[in-house]
């Protein structure tokens, strides 16, 4: 019987792409914690297992997978029943590489553009940050896409793939900072109405969930409040004001400290 690990943290989207599709393929994964903002993917044993630091990470029987994309991949090639007509991961060799080619966009373009912005955010506030040229690259790819989508109806065809899997989580990160429909659903209609047929998937709370999440702790490392800041869950406003009244006595400790 084969066995699957998922070292995760929902804060992270390509996690989230990935908890999607664990959901959509009913798989029975036991989900191991790292928690990103306390370092815990530096701990020796993770190390270990992916040099690279990163969750996602898949554990399944003999195989360390340590991409998201390759994650999802691996998963739909195990798991998907073969009697789907619209397949997450198509079978024919051209849907396959148009699906590719959008997954490694996500990768190498949108994911790494987001997280260039947000990591600058997490290491010297949000006063720190050239938000003119993030929002310039973000924006592209925002272009990007509503490109893509003049093609077909989702990121790499008639129907929906791991590609928008993949790419929902991170657009909806970005989306917190340059909402994508402000006032101008004419600017990007093609991408609206795609985040919008995306965001009404049943699966679709797992990303809503880990987004929250990272909202509060970019906001908090940041000392900022995101435009589009997300509706927090009860058990993430909590989480919100536990942090906010933490960051006050911080604050009133260092002021404290400086008399
Ligand atoms: N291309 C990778 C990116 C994974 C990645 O960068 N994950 C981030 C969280 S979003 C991480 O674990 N960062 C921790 C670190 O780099 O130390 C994927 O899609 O899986």
């Amino acid at each position: 019987m084969s066995k699957l690990v998922l070292y995760y943290d929902d804060v992270s989207p390509p996690v989230r792409s990935c908890m999607m599709l664990i959901k959509l393929l009913e798989l029975d994964v036991e989900y191991k914690y790292v928690d990103l903002f306390k370092g815990g993917q530096l701990e020796k044993s993770f190390l270990e297992l992916n040099p690279n630091h990163t969750v996602p990470t898949l554990v399944h029987d003999n195989l360390v997978i340590t991409d998201s994309h390759i994650i999802l991949t691996h998963l739909c090639e195990k798991f998907e029943k073969d009697s789907e007509d619209e397949k997450l991961w198509p079978l024919s060799y051209e849907e396959r590489i148009r699906v590719w080619n959008m997954l490694f966009f996500e990768g190498t373009v949108l994911f790494r553009r987001d997280s260039e912005f947000l990591s600058g955010i997490v290491r010297g506030g949000f006063a720190s940050v050239d938000l003119t040229l993030h929002e310039r690259k973000l924006l592209e790819a925002y272009n990007m896409m509503e490109t893509y989508l003049r093609r077909h109806k989702y990121m790499a065809g008639e129907h929906m793939t791991i590609a928008d899997i993949s790419i929902v989580t991170t657009l909806s990160t970005v989306n917190l900072m340059f909402p994508i429909a402000a006032g101008a659903a004419d600017r990007w209609p093609l991408l609206n109405d795609w985040f919008g047929r995306m965001q009404a998937l049943p699966v679709y709370h797992i990303n809503q969930t880990g987004l929250e999440k990272l909202c509060v702790v970019i906001e908090r490392f940041g000392k900022f409040k995101f435009p589009n800041s997300v509706t927090a869950a009860p058990e993430v406003k909590q989480q919100r004001e536990e942090a906010a009244s933490e960051e006050a006595n911080t604050e009133s400790q260092e002021k404290a400290a400086e008399k």
